[in-house]
């Protein structure tokens, strides 16, 4: 006991963030990239974006509602999931709750036999998407928000319906939005319980932004960090720090705001004076048009394929995992001009990852720990590489069997055993020297570089600073068509 006090006291903070790693389910959930937000509830019919609670179920009539429709497009643009809005601030649930009367069942809709949360899971499963589930915990709607235990109850008993009735859910979404009910009160929520239900009735999925596996980048606006790291103090996870963050007015500016609270979470210089790390790694979300919301005014407002593509490669290119809301409009669809969008940018994301041109080359290491870390499984889908301890400056290089056209590398460090590498250099040559094609900070779950489209014989890439070890799962090298 007292030796391993002894070693925790001597260990550096970036050599105890070394040694922290994703949870199983955390893993899981690194791998899906990108995937859908619906925001969809009374505010499509109200053309708000904070609905107060008070719209009658009456205006809730999506005359033309086809899940099928959503999920079709979601998953042909490459995206993995859809996390619904089961029940956004006001209140309304999508589904026919059994402790409130504010809900489809009192809609028209299908005659109030309908159940949206059913209609978007079952059409998910079909298409071989993950159902996600956005639960606002403020409900401006039920009179017991505000009133202790008896809220908390309610809400529990929602999260329970919603995670018993609707199969595997991946994630819970919580939002940071917290105000006050009906009764000018506010909820102190309880955290731990909601957290202990899900653990218990859906022990694979994470829980995001208000909860302990996946962190909101910050800011609605589609911009990531520089640096996202994955490993960061445990103090970001606290719901009080989230919420303090979130929106915390009906603020249509909210969207388009970058928040610049604490830009560097995870350097060596951030993380000085820590002792106790998690692993919780950035996710993304932006509307693909101004509001989260769909209305109608903004239907020429949808985002362009440059700003598209910006959010894409700072993102999912950068560490963060991307949650990109298409909101369906009144009929219940999604509209022709968010489809288009989105088609769009998948199209331009097939183009610029059309195939891996790492292959046929020849690859070497300064170093490595043992042969079964070898570099050669940068290339394939198994094992991964680690350098020597010893090895300050680690280098690979690339020598291609005939020379490639290229203009972006793909770094992915195995964070199955943490997030190690700080910075790094990439260089190329085409027979007249080395030239620097990128610098970058972190890689974490995956990093892409662009550089200027050029012919290449042989390729370098330098770690330039790393904490304890360095690790990398795979690399691969691509051409825009
Ligand atoms: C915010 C909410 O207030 C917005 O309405 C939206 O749901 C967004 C994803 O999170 O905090």
């Amino acid at each position: 006991m007292i030796l391993l006090q002894q070693t925790m006291q001597t260990k550096k903070s970036y050599e105890l963030a070394a040694e922290v790693i994703p949870s199983p389910r955390q893993l899981e959930w690194q791998k899906l990239e990108m995937y859908a937000f619906c925001h969809f509830g009374t505010n499509t019919f109200t053309g708000r974006e904070w609905g107060d609670g008070t719209a009658s179920p009456e205006i809730f009539n999506p005359k033309k509602l086809d899940a099928r429709q959503w999920a079709k497009e979601i998953k042909n643009a490459g995206l993995k999931a859809i996390i619904l809005t089961c029940k956004h601030h006001d209140g309304f649930c999508l589904w026919p709750s059994e402790y409130t009367d504010y809900s489809v069942k009192n809609s028209p809709y299908k005659n109030g036999k309908g159940d949206v949360v059913k209609e978007v899971s079952d059409a998910c499963r079909e298409y071989g998407l993950k159902f996600g589930v956005y639960l606002s915990p403020w409900d401006r709607n039920n009179k017991s928000y505000g009133t202790g235990e008896e809220y908390n109850t309610y809400f529990v008993n929602q999260l329970t319906e919603l995670a018993t009735n609707y199969g595997d859910i991946f994630c819970f979404w919580f939002d940071g939005a917290c105000g006050e009910g009906k009764n000018g009160k506010k909820q102190v929520y309880d955290w731990n319980r909601y957290f202990a239900v899900i653990r218990e009735l859906q022990p694979n999925a994470v829980i995001n932004i208000c909860g302990p596996d996946v962190r909101w980048c910050g800011n609605e606006a589609g911009k990531s960090r520089e640096s996202e790291w994955s490993v960061v103090p445990i103090y970001v996870s606290n719901q009080d720090f989230v919420a303090e963050h979130s929106q915390q007015e009906d603020n249509p500016e909210f969207s388009k705001r970058v928040e610049a609270t604490v830009q560097d979470l995870g350097s060596r210089e951030a993380i000085k004076d820590c002792t106790e790390f998690i692993w919780y790694p950035s996710e993304t979300d932006v509307s693909i048009r101004p509001g989260w919301f769909y209305h109608k005014s903004q239907d020429f407002r949808v985002k362009s394929l440059k700003k598209l593509m910006q959010i894409y490669w700072d993102s999912v290119g950068g560490n963060s995992s991307l949650l990109l809301n298409i909101p369906p409009d009144k009929n219940g669809l999604l509209s022709k001009y968010d489809v288009r969008a989105l088609r769009k940018f998948s199209d331009n994301l097939r183009k610029e990852f059309s195939h891996n041109l790492l292959k046929d080359c020849d690859l070497s290491a300064s170093s490595q720990i043992d042969d079964e870390h070898n570099i050669k499984n940068i290339l394939g889908d198994d094992g991964y590489w680690q350098c020597k301890a010893g090895d300050l400056n680690p280098e690979i290089t690339i020598e291609f069997n005939s020379p490639v056209i290229a203009d972006k590398i793909v770094l992915k460090e195995n964070i199955a055993t943490g997030q190690q590498i700080e910075s790094f250099e990439v260089y190329g040559d085409n027979g007249d020297g080395y030239k620097k094609l990128c610098v970058s900070t972190i890689i974490g779950a995956k990093r892409i570089c662009r550089f200027k489209k050029q012919k290449l014989k042989r390729m370098k890439i330098m770690i330039t600073s790393y904490r304890v070890k360095a690790t990398l799962n795979s690399v691969e090298i691509y051409c825009r068509e």
